[in-house]
Parts: C-alpha cells; structure tokens; sequence
C-alpha cells in the first residue's frame, strides 16, 4: 500500500472535483479537479526533465494556484518539496541550493537574471520559472502535455517535504518531513479542528513555511473547503472576506493589524466560527481586546517545523490567554530539567516531543541529529514551558536566543556574523525588542568606529540578508557589557531599551 500523502488528499476531494478550492480575491477560482489535472501536468514535465522520486526539487515562487499545484506535483511525482522564502537574497538562495542538491529550482520570472546565475554556479542541473510564458515555464510546459496522472508510490518513512528552518549557528537546517509525519499531523488537526462541511478557510499566510503550507492548507483540503487564497495581508481585504469565511488561521500580527483598525468589529465575525493563532507568542493584549472588540476567543496553538503543531487550545470549552492548550493526538509531550529527567507539575522546562508527527532529522547534519534527539527518541524543542496538572501546557521562552519577528524565525548570530565583517564594525550583538506590530523587532547593538553610519550598515547588509532578517534599528553602543566569562550580556540591551518600538516612542 502507498502512503503518499497526495492518495490521502484525492481520496478526501475525490467527490468534489468541480467544487471551489482556492480562489484569489479579485482573480479566478479553480477546481479541485484543476489544481488536481495541473498538478499531474507539472508532475509530468518534472519527471520529463529528469527529476526521480526521492530528488530535491526547490521552489522560491509567490504564492498562487499554480504554486500550489506546483507542491502538489512534487507530492504525487514522489520528489521532495523544497519551499524558501521569497523574500530571501540571491546569496542566501545560494545556500539552499548548494545544501539541497536539487534537481530542479523553479523560481520566480522576474528574478532570472539573479538567480539563474546562482543556480549555475551551484550546479543545478534544470531550472524553471513559474510564469505562464516563456522559455523555461514550468506552467506554460504543463499546460502543452498530456499529464500521467498517476501518483507515485511512497512508503511512509519516505521524505514529502524538507523545509529550511534557521540554525543556531548561523545557517539553516533542512527539516526532513515524511509523508506519515505530515499526514498523521494533519489528520490530527482536522479532527480538533473540527473541520467540517461548508468550511471556508481564509488563508492569509506564506505557502513556504508549515503554518500555510501545512497546518492551513492541509486542514482544508482534507476537508475538500473552499480556500480564500490571499496573496498578502491586507486589513481591508481581510475584513471583506472575513464575511465570507468560517476559520482564519494567521501569527499574532495579523490579529493586531486587525485591531488597529479602528472599524474592525463583530460585523466583520459573523460567518467565522474559530480563529486560530501561533507562530509566534500571542500577547494577552491582544487576545483580550480581540474578545473584547468581536467576542471570539482566539485558539492559540504551538507548533514547529519538525514535528508540526503539538498543542491547541480546544475548540470548544476554555481558551486561555497565555497558554496554548493540550498535546495534540499522538504526541508525547514531556517537560524535562536540563538532564532529561521530568519535572513536577506546573514547573518549568524543557519541552520534549516524540510520535509519528515528529521528523526523523536534519538533511545531512549527522552532528546535529545526535544532539537534537534524546536515547529514548524524543525531540529536543527548544522551548521551554510548563504542563499544569490537567496537561494544559504554557510556553515559557526558548533555550536560544531566537526572535520571532512577525511570525518569522531570525537567528541573530546570522546577523551578527555579517554585521562584524564589515568594515569599521568591531563587534554587534543582535535582539529582539518588543514590538507593537511584530511582536520582537530586530535591533542592533554594534560597536564601531566613528565614522560608520546606520545607513553604511544597513546597505551593506541589503545585498546578503532578506529584509525580515535586518535590523529594524541600529545603536552604537561603545563596548558590549560582558559578564566574567566574557558572554556577551544581551538581557542588559532588552531591559535599557525595552520600549525603543513600543508605541508611544515610534
Ligand atoms: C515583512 N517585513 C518584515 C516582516 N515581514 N520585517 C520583519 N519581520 C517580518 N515578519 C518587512 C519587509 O521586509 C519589508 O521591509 C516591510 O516589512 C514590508 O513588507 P511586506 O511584505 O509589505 O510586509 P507585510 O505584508 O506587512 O508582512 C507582515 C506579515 C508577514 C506579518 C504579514 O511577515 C507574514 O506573513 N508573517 C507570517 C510568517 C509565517 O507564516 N510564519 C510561520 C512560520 S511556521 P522593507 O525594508 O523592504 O520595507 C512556524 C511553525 C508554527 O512558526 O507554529 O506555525
Ligand atoms: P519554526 O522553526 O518556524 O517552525 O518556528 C517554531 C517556533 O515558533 C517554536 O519552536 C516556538 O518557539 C515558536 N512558536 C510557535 N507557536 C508558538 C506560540 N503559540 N507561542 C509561542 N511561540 C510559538
């Protein structure tokens, strides 16, 4: 028997192929019978270009119908999906490339001129943009061919999907992700979802990371739902189609930008039976003013790249500012102090998992698998938190000095790293600050001579750094306050400049 993730979804829509499956605001609705045929089209045209079942293929397109049908491909071909962020510079795409191996890159028309060059250099044997036209159009060669419309078979320790997420050591790590794990974690969320017939999903989010991808996208098309397919966050946007859609999944920004919004209020609620959130920590502010202002409970949950979402707040009964709920069927969740040993109820460690939602490890990074996993075979999170006595769990922070900015992950040492090569910088430490819109905003403290400016640094990292990933703000500082063992202290910067982005001061 297959295990390919793609039988489990055609099965799920297979009596709703004329029905609405994404439909962009403003632009086309297609079928789930169209994205389906495109979808073995794109296989096909893979396959012709010589990719196998197991080979790389790496995406860096904006989201779409055709994108999706893009990933669908690569499901039901048996290749591995590669998503990066859009936003990331021909350097970093690099990266990727030469980590991944691919056998195939599709990207974005415009960028050909930036990001053929890289995919030479790296040597990626095919490439392909994503337009409807043109030489090297992936779309435009799926729609000239007869599609195979067979789905490979897969078995369930098989790789679906890796998906970069960022390394403590300044450089991403490939999250292999099976076919079982990315299946048993959507079933799950279907289930305490409760998803069901004549959901609409209002789908808000990036397709290149798990919340849009996966956890959105997955729950819906279990579910054979319609989904409001928006290419970006727009508030005013948001609000029309919120009249039009059951769930909304999005990070805490979202939830504040719709707050700002003076107008924004239960009219706009009306259809919508469960907003859910995660990400990134949804500050209780926000929660309560969303009540307050709508009178929905936002169902805050926590996830991660490798082992999908762990906890949830129910759907029904209490939702709890602050805390994000029970671990999801099939997850093993334990709290345990720095020796792997558990702590009592309601104290506060590191938190574990393991189960069948949980990756088997990193893509090539044997050193790290063996530290990121326990002898019994649980993950090491990284975050740490508490698990009262009902097994509701609250986070508590992360072990590493990661920022969550607006939903995206940054490790400061990549910043860092880049910011001390520069000319005139002697060193930097780079934060997160609390935010009002993002939630942390990246900030750096950087030791300098006289005549570098915030701009000079800010050019320089430009070429080499996403914008996510820069420095929202620069302060030379003269030296960086270090304690006996000479670590640099970073909790110092975050307490005499706690509120540089709150509010009142921006
Ligand atoms: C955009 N910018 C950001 C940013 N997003 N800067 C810092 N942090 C961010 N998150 C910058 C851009 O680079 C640009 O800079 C400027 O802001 C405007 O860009 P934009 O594209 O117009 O931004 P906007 O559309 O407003 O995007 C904000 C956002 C977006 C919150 C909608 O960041 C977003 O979609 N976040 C969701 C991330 C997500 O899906 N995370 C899930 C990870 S999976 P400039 O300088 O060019 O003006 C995971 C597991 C789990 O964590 O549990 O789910
Ligand atoms: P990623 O590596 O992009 O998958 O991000 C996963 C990380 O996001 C987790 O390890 C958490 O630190 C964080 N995260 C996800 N959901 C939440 C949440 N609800 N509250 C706080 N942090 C969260």
């Amino acid at each position: 028997m297959s295990h390919n993730i793609y039988e489990l979804f055609a099965t799920k829509f297979a009596d709703a192929l004329t029905a609405p499956f994404l439909s962009v605001p403003g632009g086309l609705t297609y079928t789930y019978g169209q994205v389906d045929r495109r979808s073995a089209c794109m296989a096909t045209v893979l396959a012709m270009a010589g990719a196998k079942p197991g080979d790389r293929i790496v995406v860096q397109v904006d989201k779409s119908a055709d994108a999706v049908a893009l990933y669908f491909a690569c499901l039901r071909g048996g290749f591995v999906y590669v998503p990066i962020n859009t936003a990331y510079t021909p350097e970093e795409v690099g990266f990727f490339l030469g980590d991944a191996d691919p056998a195939v890159f599709v990207y974005k028309p415009g960028r050909a001129s930036k990001l053929q060059p890289v995919a030479d250099l790296t040597g990626v044997p095919t490439t392909f943009t994503l337009s409807s036209k043109g030489t090297g159009s992936l779309a435009k060669a799926a729609g000239e061919i007869s599609p195979v419309p067979a789905v490979v078979h897969r078995d369930t320790d098989d790789v679906a999907c890796m998906v970069y997420t960022s390394g403590t050591t300044g450089r991403a790590k490939g999250a292999m992700l099976t076919h079982r794990a990315i299946a048993t974690n959507a079933r799950a969320l279907h289930a305490i979802w409760r998803f069901r017939p004549g959901d609409v999903l209002l789908h808000i989010l990036p397709i290149f990371h798990i919340h849009g991808l996966f956890v959105a996208l997955h729950c819906a098309v279990l579910n054979a739902s319609e989904v409001l397919f928006c290419p970006r966050f727009e508030t005013d946007e948001v609000r029309e189609l919120l009249r039009q859609s059951s769930v909304m999944m999005g990070v805490p920004t979202h939830y504040s930008r719709l707050l700002a919004d003076p107008d924004f209020g239960p009219s706009d609620c009306q259809t919508i039976r469960m907003f859910t959130c995660g990400s990134a920590p949804l500050p209780n502010t926000v929660f309560n003013e969303f009540t307050a202002r709508t009178g929905h409970t936002i169902c805050e949950r926590y996830g991660m790249t490798e082992s999908g979402i762990i906890a949830s707040n129910p759907p029904e009964g209490d939702r709890i500012a602050g805390t994000v709920g029970y671990a999801v069927p099939d997850i093993e969740l334990r709290v345990v102090d720095d020796k792997d040993e558990p702590v009592p109820v309601d104290d506060i460690g590191n938190l574990q998992v393991r189960g069948p939602h949980v990756f088997p490890g990193y893509w090539q990074q044997d050193d790290k698998n063996a530290e990121s996993f326990t002898a019994d075979g649980f993950f090491r999170t990284g975050d740490v938190g508490s698990v009262a006595a009902d097994g509701r769990l609250t986070l508590a922070g992360r072990t590493s000095d990661m920022i969550i900015s607006g939903g995206y992950n940054v490790y400061p040492k990549e910043v860092e790293i880049l910011l001390d090569e520069l000319p005139g910088v002697s060193e930097s430490a780079v934060v997160g600050l609390p935010h009002p819109d993002l939630g942390e905003a990246i900030t750096a403290f950087v030791v300098a001579e006289p005549h570098v400016t915030d701009d000079d640094l800010a050019q320089a990292l430009d070429q080499s750094l996403a914008a996510f990933k820069q420095p929202k703000h620069y302060v030379f500082v003269t030296a960086l306050p270090r304690n006996a063992m000479g670590k640099v202290q970073k909790t110092q910067f975050r307490v005499t400049h706690a509120d540089l982005f709150t509010a009142d001061s921006i």
